[in-house]
């Protein structure tokens, strides 16, 4: 018995919920309120010691880090399968899973907290209550410091996440065009596919679309037959989005485009 620990609206865990639609698994849901921080207690953290979602529990196995848990679904339950055959192709992929790793996950945390209606819950908090819970946080602790916890974070802070995704962009532009699309690494979608599309879509949804849409038109088509295939549908229940839980602040598609034509101005006045 397959169960998963998630938030609706974390794009890590709306990966892991992509696969396991995909894949037609069936799943006992264990959704957790990111407000209620059952994350952060004593007894997630046996299951998960970094203390953040996904976790995923085959029988009474816990599995976290949703590109592990990917791959361990996909090593596990072969009926259908979503990565290459190839090697070579196979290693292509991975290399693409730990750049959304390293690069683009951390990077959209950024506009997602600026912009997606999470700083109104932390400035509703007493300063005691916030430091509190950051130093519950076993990883994450650094981010939490980060950012003013009433104005968010700075300008180049900002800007500086939109150049990661202008480089994610750029990286999927060049993937599709080198395995020929339709899908990131060619015919077949896969993990790589996956892996990146809670991230673009959180993009889209914020209201910084604009970061591809001119310069990249691969990318919007890729996005919109990504997210019309019936396992995205299911996977995107509601409120993963967070137009739907905040929509006085989230505006969806172009809504920040003030932003993003500030943040090109500012890249091309320093390039
Ligand atoms: N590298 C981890 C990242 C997981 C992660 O950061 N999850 C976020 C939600 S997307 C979380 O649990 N945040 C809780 C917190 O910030 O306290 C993975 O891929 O599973």
């Amino acid at each position: 018995m397959l169960t998963l620990y998630h938030f609706v609206q974390s794009t890590c865990s709306i990966k892991v919920r992509l696969l396991l639609a995909e894949k037609k698994l069936t799943w006992q849901n264990k959704m957790l309120a990111s407000s209620d921080h059952h994350h952060l207690s004593d007894w997630y953290l046996k299951l998960n010691p970094n203390g953040v979602v996904p976790t995923l529990l085959d029988e009474n196995l816990p599995i976290f880090e949703s590109t592990s848990i990917l791959e361990y679904l996909e090593d596990k339950y072969t009926q259908t399968t979503f990565r290459p055959y190839d090697h070579y192709l196979r290693s292509q992929m991975r290399a693409f899973l730990v750049f959304v790793d390293v690069w683009p996950t951390p990077a959209v945390r950024i506009p997602s907290f600026q912009f997606g209606g999470l700083l109104k819950k932390f400035s509703a908090m007493s300063d005691k209550k916030f430091f509190n819970l950051i130093n519950k946080r076993p990883l994450k602790a650094d981010f939490y410091l980060s950012f003013d916890k009433n104005t968010g974070f700075k300008q180049q802070q900002i800007f500086d996440s939109f150049a990661v995704i202008s480089r994610t962009v750029k990286r999927m532009d060049e993937m599709l065009k080198k395995f020929g699309g339709p899908w990131l690494m060619g015919d077949d979608y896969t993990l790589a596919d996956m892996a990146v599309l809670p991230l673009i879509d959180r993009m889209q949804d914020l209201g910084l679309d604009e970061l591809w849409i001119k310069q990249y038109p691969t990318i919007s088509k890729w996005l919109h037959d990504a997210q019309k295939r019936p396992a995205s549908r299911q996977s995107y229940v509601q409120g993963s989005r967070l137009s739907e839980q905040f929509p006085d602040i989230v505006r969806g598609p172009g809504s920040l485009s003030a932003w993003t034509d500030n943040y090109f101005k500012d890249r091309k006045a320093k390039l």
